[in-house]
């Protein structure tokens, strides 16, 4: 099978690569000249555990190449971003994923089979994609199968999840699917799951948006456990102790390019109904707020004035900062000219972070923890000792030696 997959970002890179491992002839594409150079030259362009090694092994197999224009191929991947429109309920933007499909019609012939990876808005499928690709003349499901493949890999456990996780196949007709899952069998370790591409959209925005809505009840019960002197994390665990509860973790405010999007999407489609997953992302987007608060409360106790930012990404152990909270409080107390506020992320390369962590610390009157790298789970004393007042707010629980040291806050002491 030869594969042309357009977009080499977050899942379009590590999902090529691994058809590639599994002995597909691939060929990249990315409108960046930048990134088609550096994956050419063995080298890639995003962080992920495992992607490195195995973009070496199937470029020395000959089995992987990186351009600025698609070929001819027996299958099309379409993984590029789906970002919200600026209208009032933030739908879904198509045109990356619209102009991927021009993109590609010069080199289609019958028989091929085009899969859309992207997180895209409920009937996009059939109301969008096939009636472009019907307007070429093609019949869908006899001269072109037509597929939604969404992903569900975990930034982070990507090439493992890749493999392992459960794959949803949605066709546009029957045909269509069959087509599709045939694809994914070349390395779906998981169970393929057959459906419609219209169930199949629905699906993947309902899994983030589960997890959007789960967050935010974590998030309420960390403030309304604050207003009533209760310690939220201790009751988080012990509901969970139930054989039916899972209560999620609150945090400084939901991030990246998935839960913070994608619920918009159905939001936008029916929003007179979707009235949870509306509050659900107001009380989200109202977390970086609360922890400025919090943290301007704090500084006020003690008169101080440097605060040291621990972490910019959306989540611990990546280095992407889209949709990130942590980057909304950075800014937001950064504007602040009562403050002297450093930024420290040993996975993030902009100009303004500060590498030095002793650096960072020096004269410190608060560290604010906002995401949850290994990096920060074990502070010394040590390091606290550089800190002109040892006052730490770690809002993801992770900091767990040498508290006691220390005037430690999280969500489940932040009441007293
Ligand atoms: N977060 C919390 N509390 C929690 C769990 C997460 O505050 O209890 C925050 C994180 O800090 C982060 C945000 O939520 O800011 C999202 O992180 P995440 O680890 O939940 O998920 P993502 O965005 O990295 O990946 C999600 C995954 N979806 C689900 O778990 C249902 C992944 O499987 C999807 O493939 C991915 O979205 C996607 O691409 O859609």
């Amino acid at each position: 099978m030869k594969l042309c997959t357009v977009g080499l970002g977050y899942i379009g890179l590590p999902t090529s690569i691994m058809f590639a491992k599994y002995g597909v002839d691939v060929v990249g594409v990315d409108v960046s000249q930048n990134v088609i150079d550096s994956l050419n030259n063995g080298k890639i362009h995003i962080e992920e555990p495992g992607l490195q090694e195995a973009l070496e092994e199937v470029i020395n197999k000959g089995n992987f190449k990186a351009t600025l224009k698609p070929e001819k191929a027996d299958t099309f991947i379409i993984a590029v971003p789906t970002p919200n429109n600026e209208d009032e309920h933030k739908s879904c933007d198509l045109t990356y994923v619209l102009s991927a499909v021009e993109s590609i019609l010069p080199y289609l012939e019958k028989g091929n089979t085009v899969i859309v990876e992207s997180t895209i808005a409920p009937r996009t499928m059939d109301d969008s994609v096939k009636p472009r690709l019907e307007e070429e003349g093609y019949t869908i499901g006899e001269d072109i199968f037509l597929v939604h493949c969404p992903e569900r890999v975990l930034p982070g456990q990507i090439m493992q999840e890749l493999i392992y996780n459960n794959r949803i196949v949605g066709g546009v007709t029957d045909a269509c699917t069959e087509k599709g899952a045939e694809v994914y069998e070349t390395f779906v370790k998981g169970e393929i799951i057959k459906t419609q591409a219209k169930t199949a959209e629905m699906s993947k925005l309902m899994e983030n948006t589960f997890r959007d809505v789960n967050i935010a009840l974590a998030n309420e019960l960390a403030k309304v456990s604050t207003e009533l002197g209760i310690n939220a994390l201790e009751v988080i665990e012990m509901a969970n102790k139930h054989p039916r509860v899972n209560l999620h973790t609150p945090g400084p405010g939901v991030g990246g390019h998935c839960l913070a999007v994608d619920p918009y999407f159905i939001i936008a489609k029916a929003p007179e109904s979707a009235k949870l997953i509306n509050l659900a992302r107001e009380i989200n987007s109202s977390m970086p707020e609360y922890v400025v608060e919090v943290a301007e409360k704090l500084l006020a106790n003690n008169n101080g004035k440097k605060i040291t930012v621990f972490g910019l990404t959306y989540k611990g152990n990546v280095d992407d900062i889209r949709e990130s909270p942590a980057m909304d409080i950075y800014e937001e107390l950064n504007a602040k000219p009562q403050y002297d506020v450093v930024a420290y992320d040993p996975h993030v390369k902009l100009s303004f972070v500060e590498k030095d962590l002793s650096k960072a610390l020096d004269g410190s009157d608060l560290v604010l923890v906002l995401t949850d790298h290994n990096e920060f789970k074990a502070l010394t004393s040590e390091h606290y000792s550089k800190m002109h007042t040892p006052l730490v707010f770690d809002t993801k629980n992770i900091v767990k030696e040498n508290t006691d040291k220390i005037n430690y806050i999280n969500y489940g002491n932040l009441y007293k």
